[in-house]
Formats: structure tokens, C-alpha cells, sequence
């Protein structure tokens, strides 16, 4: 298949590129090399010692199916885009190319406003490329289980259940919903203006399939960790590993953080609970999203996670995995920098990915022990300075 990937440079993206290539599909990468430049801005750096995307070029070239790399921004250098799309005509574009971080984009206005206008109007402009130039082509976005926030309720996978939806037409009798075939989405709470963001793309993207016939799945995913998806990859294909306040998510953070003994930061009491799921098994999933795409005009959407955990027992989990591999560790919980529930009932839905094949790996102790193994080659180069958060949702 011939396949476009915006943000190839990325945590997902470069894995995701070598990952297809291996499969035979003929891939094309465009990137901006923004996420290596915002964690320089912030002071820090990927604890992986990645290669420069020059290197990462000559690394893919080797792949007879590898279609090019193109340095591209997609707000800023649309009409550029706009050729290779029209020169890769691509069956299927693989778009995560947006900002990243929730705490990030809750720092301060500029980068509040920032995080909107690339993921949404980038987004947005990628919506009106493929409608001029490649309506069948198949759009995979990553949009997050944050979108929906913690709303103390079973959570479906993106639309409002039919069940539900007959239960409103029978109680109100008086009206017809105006468009029950394309389905109802369930509502969105989401916590932060890079959550928003991702809602503002999911109205974006459902409105452009239902409109104009486009198709796309629009991933639901959980928070990712873990740096290996092979397990056997050589310098030149290691992935980045953020783990600062910003870019790094939290089981990557509390894993570096036991390496050098700082307290394990737990936010606020750590009942919160979120959907979890290792970087190889997102990397599975998207796979399965290319090679089975939605039917023309479907917006299709699903959550992606492997379990749920609560942060406390993450937490623990690696301490213990930490004490097996004999470094000591502790945890300190402090004041939740964000506003988040810190208890809730959380209950979301993961059926679509599983009837579509995807094995999970279950075994997070062992996946936390390997992320752990992974980077205890890198433990001096960890900048402690950029552990604690300093920026508060309120
Ligand atoms: N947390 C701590 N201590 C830390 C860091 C985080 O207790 O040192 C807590 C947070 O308060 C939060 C949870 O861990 O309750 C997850 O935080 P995170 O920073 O790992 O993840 P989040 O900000 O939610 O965002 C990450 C990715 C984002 C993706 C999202 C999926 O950065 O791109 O969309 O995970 S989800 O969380 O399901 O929305």
C-alpha cells in the first residue's frame, strides 16, 4: 500500500515508518522536526541519543520501498504538501503530525493558541488537501481517551450507543434525530487546550466524512510508554524518550525517575485512572488500521488502549520492578499541578481493535522491567531539572 506519514520523526512516527517499510508497504515521511525543537525550548533532550532525520534518511534509504522524506510543515508549507501528496498519491496518510503535550499547551497563551492552530488548522488544511487532490484515500489520525475526560459513566467507543439513542427517540416522542445514520458522538470532557484540540479535530474530521464522502479512523489512544517495539533495534532505529514535565508521559517519567532515586511524582492522591498501552502495541494497532481501512464517506472511530491503571498502582508496580533489578526507589505524592479528578469511576470501552485481531501485551510488569533495562544504559544523561512540573492549570 502506498502510504504518507506526517510526523515521521516523532516517538510514533519513525517506529511506525520502519515498522511498515518491513511489511513491503512504500512509504512516504514528511516532518518539521518540531517535537526535536519544543524539547530543546523546554531544556531538555530525548534520553535515546537518536540520529539527526539526515541520518534517519540514509538509514531508510537502504528500503527499496521508501518513498522519500521531506522537511514540511503543515500550516506553513501547505502549497509544498499539497505536491507531494499529488506526486506519493498515497492509498493511505497517517497524520501525527500535532502537538503533543497537554502541560505544554497549558503554559502560557502563545503556547495554548499555538497548540490549537497546528492541530486544528493543520488538520484542517490536511482535510482539504486529500478532499482536492485524494478523496479516497484513507486518513488515520491519533486523537487521545483524553477527549472524553472522566465523566463518571461508561465510556462507548466515540459514538452515543444505539441503545441509548432509542431510549431518547422513545421518551421524546416529539423529535427525530437529524442524523442517526452517521451516528451521534458521545460527549467530550475534555482537560486541557491540547485535549480540546484533538476534540476540535474529531468534529473537524466526522464533519468532513459526512460532508464531503472522505474516510477516517480516528484513534481514541491511551498514554503510551515504552521505548523498543522490536526489541532488536539497532542504534539508528531507536525511537525518542521524552520523560521531562512536557513530553514525557507518566509510566516513561516514573521509570527514569526510579533510575536516579528522585521520588516517584505522583499527582494529587493517584486514584486517577487512565487507559494504558505500550508503544509496540500502538504501533500493532495502527498497523491494523492501515491495512483495514473504513468503507468510502465512514468516519470510524475507536479507543485504543491495552488496561486501565490507576497511577498509584503504576507507581508501585515500578518500584517493585525496579527493586527486582536492585535500584532503590520511593514515591511522593504532590499537589496535582492540573485539574483533574483524582478519583473517579473510569470504564471505557475497547471491542473494535480487538474484533479486528489486536493482541494486546498483558504483561506490563515485564514491559515495565524492560523500559526500565532499556534505559538504564542512558541513566547519566538525565537532566534532573526538568522532572518536577512548574506549570499549573490554574
Ligand atoms: N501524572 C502523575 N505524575 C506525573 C505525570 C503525570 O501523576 O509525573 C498523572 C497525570 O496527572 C495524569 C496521568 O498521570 O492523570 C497521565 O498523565 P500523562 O502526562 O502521562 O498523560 P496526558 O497528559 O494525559 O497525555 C498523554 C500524551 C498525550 C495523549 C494522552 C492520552 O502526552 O499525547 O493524548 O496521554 S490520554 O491521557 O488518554 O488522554
Amino acid at each position: 500500500m502506498k502510504i504518507l506519514i506526517l510526523g515521521a520523526d516523532g516517538y510514533i512516527g519513525y517506529p511506525l515508518t520502519l515498522h511498515l517499510l518491513k511489511l513491503g508497504h512504500e512509504v512516504s515521511c514528511i516532518d518539521d522536526e518540531s517535537r526535536r525543537l519544543k524539547v530543546k525550548e523546554i531544556g531538555s533532550e530525548s534520553l535515546t541519543p537518536i540520529t539527526r532525520s539526515l541520518q534517519r534518511y540514509n538509514h531508510l534509504i537502504k528500503y527499496s520501498n521508501f518513498a522519500g522524506w521531506y522537511y514540511a510543515n503543515l500550516n506553513t508549507n501547505t502549497s509544498i504538501i499539497r505536491e507531494i501528496i499529488r506526486y506519493a498519491n498515497p492509498e493511505c496518510i497517517i497524520h501525527l503530525a500535532e502537538q503533543p503535550s497537554a502541560p505544554y499547551s497549558m503554559m502560557n497563551s502563545l503556547n495554548s493558541i499555538s497548540t490549537q492552530y497546528e492541530n486544528v488548522i493543520g488538520t484542517l488544511n490536511l482535510l482539504w488537501m486529500i478532499r482536492e487532490n485524494c478523496p479516497d484515500t484513507h486518513l488515520i489520525k491519533i486523537g487521545t481517551m483524553g477527549e472524553y475526560g472522566t465523566p463518571n459513566c461508561d465510556i462507548p467507543e466515540g459514538f452515543i450507543p444505539s441503545t441509548c439513542i432509542d431510549m431518547l427517540q422513545e421518551e421524546g416522542k416529539s423529535f427525530t434525530l437529524s442524523c442517526p445514520m452517521k451516528g451521534l458522538l458521545f460527549p467530550r470532557s475534555p482537560g486541557s487546550f491540547y485535549h480540546l484540540s484533538k476534540v476540535h479535530d474529531t468534529l473537524n474530521i466526522k464533519f468532513a466524512c459526512d460532508t464531503w464522502g472522505l474516510r477516517s479512523t480516528d484513534i481514541m489512544q491511551g498514554v503510551l510508554f515504552g521505548v523498543r517495539v522490536t526489541g532488536e533495534e539497532t542504534d539508528r532505529e531507536l525511537t525518542r524518550f521524552d520523560y521531562d514535565e512536557y513530553f514525557g508521559t507518566v509510566i516513561n517519567r516514573f521509570c527514569v525517575q526510579a533510575l536516579i532515586d528522585h521520588p516517584l511524582t505522583i499527582y494529587g492522591r493517584g486514584c486517577q485512572q487512565r487507559g494504558f498501552l505500550p508503544l509496540k502495541d500502538s504501533i500493532q494497532c495502527l498497523t491494523i488500521a492501515v491495512e483495514n481501512p473504513p468503507a468510502n464517506g465512514e468516519y470510524r472511530t475507536w479507543n485504543q488502549f491495552e488496561n486501565v491503571y490507576s497511577i498509584n498502582l503504576l507507581a508501585n508496580m515500578i518500584c517493585r520492578c525496579a527493586a527486582d533489578l536492585g535500584i532503590h526507589s520511593s514515591i511522593r505524592h504532590i499537589q496535582n499541578p492540573r485539574t483533574e479528578l483524582d478519583e473517579h469511576y473510569y470504564n471505557p470501552t475497547c471491542k473494535t481493535l480487538f474484533d479486528l485481531g489486536y493482541k494486546p501485551t498483558t504483561d506490563i510488569k515485564n514491559e515495565i522491567s524492560n523500559l526500565l533495562m532499556d534505559i538504564l544504559p542512558y541513566k547519566d544523561k538525565i537532566i534532573k531539572d526538568v522532572i518536577m512540573p512548574k506549570t499549573m492549570w490554574r
